[in-house]
């Protein structure tokens, strides 16, 4: 059976997703059949473009004509727009990806939860970083317990796209509609990478902070508009089953352009890894002075053999193969609610520590996750 793919947003995420679903064919060969059928936006012209370059067979400029007709919708839309079409397609059925963090505040994403548990179809919020391989490989080593009882969670998520003040003002610098800043559009890597790896966060102690609260609006001369989201945070927390936690993320960190680090610390070893060298994991164990450097590009490595011989390095982008196979996947074996993670389950899991974080830099104290 072929699948149709209904996919709202063709810019940055739109085209990410739809070079996945042109590669399953040539590296997935048992994936299933997937049609790019309808490219959802406003902008007519602009939407044509894009359904043309990124293989769609028609566009659409209302998602209500199209999240019933298709066999999986796509929600790659800024935040605000998560909710409203993703409930409105569980409610008809059909199975939904919507990019990362899941909403622009708690009641949204619960609502999502909410609707996503009534359908019983599979759903998918987008952390793709869980598919790298060298993280998949570092989960199981935690599993097999070769760090032994696990201490210290450590992750920070460093660009710098916003350190010209004259950078112009986007959705992403909305409160309204993006919800918040860089705790949002990073922290919730990092946070879901916490879940995955680690365990729940249940408690947190954070700050946020706006270092440029205007930016000109692109093509309006004189013009600007207000930052009312944080350009960085930091938060402390504990994790389940006592592990300490720091989290931090920063669109101001001059020199890092998408420097994702994760380090854990067990009590029998060590592991680093960086976004920006994403085929490498550093491990340190049985009791070596010092860490190793593994090249996670082996056949037997998670998803290395669908690709390149061992070295052939892989990038940020066949992540979302990873990701959109497997949920992809999860639809075609008409898969229950669980059939795929992350799904919106854990998507609120995040969306309810952003909120714990955010709560707790405003009264100034610890404030658990619940
Ligand atoms: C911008 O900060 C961005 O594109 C995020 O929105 C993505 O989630 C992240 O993976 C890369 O940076």
């Amino acid at each position: 059976m072929t699948l149709t793919v209904g996919v709202l947003g063709y810019r940055f995420m739109g085209k990410a997703h739809a070079n996945a679903l042109a590669r399953l064919p040539m590296f997935f060969p048992d994936a299933p059949d997937v049609e790019r059928h309808v490219l959802v936006g406003r902008d007519e012209d602009a939407l044509a473009d894009a359904a043309h370059r990124f293989g769609f067979d028609r566009t659409a400029t209302d998602w209500a004509d199209v999240v019933e007709e298709v066999d999986a919708f796509y929600n790659l839309g800024p935040n605000h727009v998560h909710a409203e079409p993703s409930i409105a397609a569980l409610e008809a059925g059909t199975p939904v990806l919507s990019e990362k963090p899941l909403a622009n505040d708690l009641d949204g994403a619960e609502r999502m939860a909410e609707a996503a548990a009534s359908a019983e179809v599979p759903t998918a919020t987008a952390f793709n970083y869980r598919f790298v391989p060298a993280l998949r490989y570092a989960k199981n080593l935690i599993n097999d317990g070769e760090l032994g009882e696990i201490r210290h969670f450590r992750g920070r998520y460093l660009q710098d796209w916003l350190v010209d003040p004259e950078e112009p003002w986007s959705w992403r610098n909305s409160k309204e509609m993006a919800g918040s800043g860089a705790l949002g559009d990073l922290g919730a890597h990092t946070i879901d990478l916490a879940r995955f790896l680690v365990g729940d966060v249940e408690r947190v102690s954070g700050q946020l902070r706006t270092f440029v609260d205007e930016r000109p609006v692109e093509g309006e001369a004189d013009q600007t508009r207000p930052v009312t989201v944080d350009d960085a945070y930091s938060a402390q927390a504990e994790l389940e089953g006592g592990v300490m936690a720091t989290f931090e993320a920063s669109r101001f960190a001059d020199g890092h352009k998408n420097d994702h680090t994760i380090e854990i610390h067990g009590s029998e070893g060590s592991l680093r890894f960086s976004l920006e060298r994403l085929n490498e994991l550093e491990v340190l164990r049985d009791g070596n002075r010092g860490y190793e450097t593994i090249l996670v590009t082996d056949a037997e490595d998670p998803y290395v053999e669908h690709w390149w011989p061992p070295g052939h390095v892989l990038g940020w982008e066949h992540t979302f193969v990873h990701e959109n196979y497997e949920f992809l996947s999860a639809v075609d074996s008409g898969g229950s609610a669980d059939g795929y993670r992350p799904n919106f389950e854990d998507g609120l899991a995040v969306q309810m520590v952003l909120a714990a974080i955010q709560e707790s830099d405003e009264r100034g104290e610890w404030v658990p996750v619940e």
